[in-house]
């Protein structure tokens, strides 16, 4: 968990909230939620849901499923995210840090996700230099994937995105057991 405002935060200890997306409430994955890279759009996007007949760990996953209404070049991005997973902390040494985010991934057929780790400066609003993968190939059984980006000190918020492209609109994905490290 993330510690107080102006503590540094442990290296390489998990810093994402419920990584196993296990705790729930009202059905729905407590500090998850959908992530939609264009806000608004909502009709076009590939669906999110939070399903208990896959999963990697226990009994949940987070699913983002193929959406079969419009062709491929008109389904928009979205998956799922934690924004502010770290908020308003301090590290120490006040130099760049690197985090790398780890998922367990597996889709219905062989396709691609990306995984996103974006900052949040005071001074200058987003940090998303960095931020998005490569496209990653899913296989249809569960496989780890990692990506890892450096902010500088100023970037005091980071957040997750677990993201499908409009070009990777086949097949269904699981996300499972996410963490996210602070390396030394
Ligand atoms: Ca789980």
């Amino acid at each position: 968990m993330t510690p107080a405002t102006g503590t540094p935060l442990p290296i390489d200890s998990d810093l994402i909230f419920n990584s196993d997306v296990e705790i729930n409430l009202g059905g729905m994955p407590v500090d998850w939620e959908p992530f939609y890279i264009y806000p608004g759009a909502y009709w076009w996007v590939n669906d999110t849901s939070y399903v208990s007949d896959v999963y990697h760990s226990y009994s949940h996953s987070l699913k983002n499923e193929v959406f079969y209404g419009y062709a491929d070049n008109y389904v928009l991005p979205a998956g799922w995210g934690q924004e502010y997973f770290v908020e308003n902390v301090v590290t120490a040494p006040a130099t760049e840090n690197t985090f790398e985010a780890s998922v367990w991934v597996k889709a219905s057929q062989t396709t691609n996700v990306r995984l996103a780790l974006y900052g949040y400066s005071p001074g200058y609003g987003l940090v998303s230099k960095g931020a998005l993968s490569n496209d990653y190939t899913i296989s249809t059984s569960w496989t780890q994937i990692s990506y890892q980006n450096t902010f500088g000190p100023e970037v005091i918020d980071i957040s997750l995105a677990l993201l499908r492209l409009p070009q990777a609109s086949a097949g269904d994905v699981w996300f499972d057991d996410i963490e996210v490290k602070l390396l030394p």
